[in-house]
């Protein structure tokens, strides 16, 4: 069950202002900013409100192991597992999931607009991504060194604002990432697999795309077991890129462990908005299936619908129980209010 006694300002405050949406508009629209824009102290008072984040008390959502604010989103997102991922409420879902998780870091003094990293334009070498900074002060580290010796465990992280940063939630560790082991896990890493996700190439077709079913798909990955291209999407390629903490699959759900899940959801989102802006019919167009059974690969056959509850697994926590998928379709309306700096530059024409 969920304690409400426990709710965070951030997460009661979005709740309260949720209760009339009709009624509401927004008194700014914030720019989301691309992460190589951002000055320094802009980049260290972002990283150290996620670090904030990890220092404060969890909401004890149906009492697990989450150790922290930060881990209660790990677990928010852990928890509907199947009912996110290869359905229709994937692009809606984790849009409304890092519009919270900016209230939170709101909360923990970080003024600006939520950032996101560009992937796209590091395409031809994503290991040469300013992404990677080694300062602890402006920096997310840099990708770890693959373990031969500890697969799927990956390599902890020592360097920037995150250097052994310890995860409790869902098993103890530290964070890790691989991306150089290319080598000899060629689905993995910057090479020509992953590429093939978010390379110029795709980053066209995606933006040709007419249908909201199929450009979320597109996007997203098509799923393991449906693959028609054997090559990911661009969400899926840089979750499997980044291995470590990003890869986890759909047994642990755990990727937003890294704080660079969020700076990829961000821009994910930025994508699909702007292809909800290369045509008036894009803006509210939903469509996918409403479930996916990991095991058997089946999607189910209930079509979704802008009507359906966004679905934050029942936790009832950021503010979302009464929230539907339409009420998220447009980032410009409240309660969302935000758009960002450069819509359409990966929109290869
Ligand atoms: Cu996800």
């Amino acid at each position: 069950m969920v304690n409400l006694g426990l709710l965070s300002a951030a997460a009661l405050a979005v709740t309260g202002a949720f209760a009339s949406p009709a009624k509401r508009t927004c008194d700014n629209i914030h720019v989301r900013r691309n992460w190589n824009n951002l000055n320094g102290d802009e980049k260290s008072s972002f990283l150290g409100a996620i670090q904030c984040m990890m220092q404060k008390p969890t909401l004890s959502i149906n009492g697990v192991d989450q150790v922290s604010r930060y881990e209660d989103f790990v677990y928010i997102h852990q928890y509907p597992g199947y009912a996110i991922h290869w359905v229709g409420r994937f692009l809606p879902w984790h849009r409304w999931f890092v519009y919270a998780y900016h209230q939170e870091l709101k909360d923990c003094g970080y003024e600006g607009a939520m950032p996101y990293w560009a992937w796209e334009q590091d395409w031809q070498d994503l290991s040469a991504s300013n992404i990677w900074n080694a300062d602890p002060n402006i920096g997310f580290g840099t990708y770890g060194n693959f373990d031969y010796n500890n697969v799927y465990n990956s390599t902890t992280i020592t360097d920037g604002a995150f250097a052994n940063h310890q995860i409790n939630f869902p098993y103890p560790h530290q964070l890790t990432r691989n991306l150089p082991m290319t080598a000899n896990y060629p689905w993995s890493g910057p090479g020509p697999y992953c590429q093939r996700g978010y390379n110029p190439e795709n980053m066209r077709n995606l933006s040709s795309i007419a249908t909201y079913k199929d450009f979320s798909v597109a996007l997203e990955s098509p799923d393991p077991i449906h693959n028609p291209h054997d090559f990911p999407g661009p969400h899926g390629a840089i979750h499997l890129a980044l291995w470590g903490d990003m890869r986890t699959d759909g047994v642990n759900n755990s990727s937003p462990n890294d704080p660079l899940f969020f700076m990829h959801h961000s821009n994910v989102d930025r994508i699909w908005k702007s292809w909800q802006e290369l045509d008036e019919s894009h803006l509210y167009d939903f469509a996918g299936n409403t479930d996916y059974y990991w095991d058997t690969g089946m999607r189910s056959g209930i079509p979704a619908q802008l009507e359906d509850p966004l679905l934050y697994g029942g936790v009832g926590a950021l503010g979302s129980e009464n929230l539907k998928i339409k009420d998220v379709m447009d980032t410009t309306e409240w309660p969302l209010c935000y758009t960002y700096e450069d819509l359409e530059p990966w929109v290869v024409r």
